[in-house]
């Protein structure tokens, strides 16, 4: 459907806890509004939106996908987005282009730790909310616990806009209480016209039929009079009020139903269209300054073999595909292409698009995700996008040998499409690392290495940055002397050392030249500093950089004829070594501030797992079921966290955390560092 007014279009996101079934249900509404003949299934990896050979292979949703429909002469843009933590860079930034969202929460779990992160993002942003209770199908299903959850949890103004019919396996349909009517289950079928609602409901429908209708005319007062009157509401009036407070935030309605049988298709897609707002209405809060034409690229997608494709939303427009806009942070000129419209992998060509609509082009040449374009260049600032920080990281080589070129091109890629996937060289230990939100997403990025860029790499755990200080001063004399023919060598300096208290947190290094009477020339004081740096880049104990040292260059001697710069380095260079092993060297490691956040149950284990790691406990606040501990644990202790935690569980927990400040290592623990650091070195020797 050609759409010309951005007042017949729906721009939803379909988000929630990983494996909630929303894929599942994005599937069942193409279906139901007509898109595709057959409802496809996440486990046969027939579904639209899981196109991706990785997600069906995984089962799982890996990236954002972008599906449209039309329901009542509406268009709905529908984003699926992938509930996994690894894999919200995509979520967030379809937040960034939709007015509403469709939480899915599972009748089973209720509101799980994403749900709720993705709830809070979509307050910061006032979008629109719709909860769907999914998978009433299922055991131990049950949609009033989790409507109380969701009450409790998310939002007190959580209300109900549909029930279940029956439960658990007997659930036979879903009841629309705005048209006062029911739906059967079409058990993967088309889902059948309206029927009339089944009698024994008859006190729980006009029971939550009256709280719904309470809670919209509250936001509302002439229908609130009319109400009070005692008169019968017309669906239409209701709705358009009910549309009116989910729009201002008022009210979050929540449906019901069964993605994988396509039960509760009709009523919700009843709802989207008369519940959400449409971009007329609410619009957007991306800048465009006075331009006429502007897109925001919300995705980009790096295929190997079609290019580059991008997935915007238009801020002014029409545009079309004859149009040239311009990227103000390149300041290049970008000629658009033929305008697609995405359909999961699947894309067909439009003429153009209006203001609100979503759609997607081909091959542009500097654009990054996030990117404004428009028509002359005014100063937007794009939008920011608050993508997580990644909170692991892996060493990566490839497994041939010449193979490193062809590998950084393929994660540059991969990051073009997935900002929370950084490669960068740990500038301490040398090693290429690649960090992410989680264990799944590298271990992903590897996997498409291989399919995409057709290279092996390996991963490894990073090496812990260590560092290495001294406790107390200490004095060494070296001297350099080498006489044996030609011309000689000869360089002698004696240093003094002193521990550096931390500037901000950082551990410095300073020279202090305290020379007198010349015993050394100007000109060969630098060599000593030179010698000193370059023996601390690997100190004595484990081979870490030494810092938090002030070194006072005391005395010396030189020889008219054999003192060099080099002499005087060397000089240095043992002095410090000397002086260094007196200082009372010690090891310190990064400690890292986590904050895990997990079901109350598995609060114990994972306390006492921390303990374990030598983690300090700074706090605790339980919310709703979840409970988000605060620790302080070193970094050496939790590079790999996540299968632990992922164990301890069942799945339901989750972390971050961010580097702190470094701190001495535990006598005990350095001591076995120490050593391994010398069995290296001796093997590296033989
Ligand atoms: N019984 C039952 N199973 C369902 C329902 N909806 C989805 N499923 C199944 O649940 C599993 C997960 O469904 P998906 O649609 O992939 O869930 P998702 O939320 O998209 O998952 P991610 O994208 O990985 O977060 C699949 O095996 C589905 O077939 C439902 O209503 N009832
Ligand atoms: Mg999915």
């Amino acid at each position: 459907m050609a759409v010309t007014e951005p007042g017949k279009i729906r721009n939803i996101a379909v988000a929630g806890h990983r494996g909630v079934g929303k894929t599942s249900l994005v599937e069942a509404l193409l279906f139901q509004a007509g898109k595709t003949n057959r409802l496809g299934t996440v486990e046969q990896g027939t579904s639209v939106s899981d196109w991706d050979e990785h997600e069906q292979r995984r089962q799982m949703s890996l990236s954002g996908s972008l599906c449209h429909l039309e329901w009542a002469e509406r268009k709905i843009n529908l984003v699926d987005t992938p509930g996994d933590t690894g894999f919200q860079a995509d979520t967030y930034a379809a937040l960034r282009v939709v007015e509403g969202v469709v939480v899915v929460l599972s009748g089973v779990m209720g509101v799980e730790v994403n749900s709720s992160r993705v709830w809070q993002r979509a307050e910061e942003q006032e979008l629109s909310r719709v909860v769907f209770v999914n998978m009433l199908d299922r055991e131990r299903a049950d949609f009033y616990r989790v409507l109380e959850a969701a009450r409790q949890q998310l939002s007190g103004r959580c209300v109900a806009i549909q029930l279940p019919i029956g439960a658990e396996h007997e659930l036979t349909g879903v009841v629309d209480l705005l048209h006062m009517c029911a739906f059967m289950d079409p058990s993967g079928g088309k889902e059948g016209g309206p029927q009339p609602i089944p009698d024994e409901l008859a006190d729980v429908v006009q029971e939550h039929r009256e709280k719904l209708l309470d809670a919209v005319v509250e936001t509302d007062e002439e229908l609130m009079a009319r109400y009070l009157d005692g008169e019968e509401l017309e669906p239409g009036a209701v709705a358009a009020a009910l549309k009116q407070a989910v729009t201002r935030d008022e009210l979050y309605p929540v449906a019901c139903g069964v993605a994988s049988k396509n039960l509760g298709t009709t009523a919700l897609l009843d709802l989207l269209v008369e519940g959400v707002p449409s971009p007329a209405r609410k619009g957007t809060t991306i800048e465009f300054g006075d331009a006429k034409q502007a897109v925001f690229v919300f995705k980009t997608i790096a295929d190997p073999f079609t290019g580059r494709i991008s997935c915007f939303r238009v801020l002014a427009g029409p545009v079309s595909g004859d149009t040239t806009l311009v990227d103000p942070r390149t300041h290049a000129k970008e000629r658009l292409g033929q305008v697609l419209l995405l359909q999961g992998k699947d894309s067909e060509p439009v003429d153009k698009l209006c203001i609100g609509d979503l759609g997607a082009v081909a091959k542009l040449k500097d654009v990054v995700t996030g990117d404004v374009l428009v028509d002359h260049e005014v100063p937007v600032e794009p939008p920011h996008i608050d993508f997580p920080e990644p909170v692991m990281s892996f060493a990566i080589t490839p497994q041939a040998k010449g193979d490193e070129e062809k590998m950084a091109t393929g994660l540059r890629r991969l990051n073009e499409e997935d900002p929370t996937l950084v490669m960068r060289r740990d500038p301490q230990t040398g090693e290429q690392l690649l960090s992410g939100l989680s264990q799944m997403q590298v271990e992903v990025a590897v996997d498409r290495l291989r399919t995409r860029f057709n290279v092996e790499v390996e991963l490894h755990p990073p090496r812990v940055p260590y560092k290495e200080t001294i406790r107390k001063e200490s004095r060494a004399r070296h001297r350099y002397k080498k006489q044996t023919g030609g011309r000689g060598q000869f360089g002698d300096c004696e240093i003094v050392l002193e521990p550096l208290p931390a500037e901000n947190g950082e551990l410095g290094y300073e020279f202090v030249d305290k020379i007198v009477g010349g015993v050394i020339s100007q000109s060969f004081r630098p060599a000593v500093d030179k010698g000193v740096r370059e023996a601390m880049e690997h100190g004595e104990l484990a081979g870490a950089p030494v810092q938090g040292v002030r070194v006072l260059l005391v005395d010396g001697m030189e020889h008219s004829v054999d003192s060099s710069e080099m002499a005087f380095k060397i000089a240095g260079s043992m002095a410090f070594k000397e002086a260094y092993q007196k200082a009372d060297p010690v090891l310190l490691e990064p400690i890292m501030q986590l904050e895990v956040s997990v079901p109350d149950d598995a609060v114990g284990a994972v306390n006492g797992d921390l303990n374990s790691r030598r983690g300090r406990l700074q706090g605790m606040e339980p919310a709703g079921g979840m409970t988000t501990i605060k620790a302080e644990v070193p970094m050496a202790e939790i590079l790999t966290y996540s299968q632990a935690l992922t164990s301890m569980t069942g799945g339901r927990g989750d972390y971050s955390m961010q580097f702190l400040r470094y701190e001495e290592v535990p006598t005990h623990v350095a001591q076995k560092i120490i050593e391994q650091t010398k069995r290296e070195r001796e093997e590296a020797k033989v």
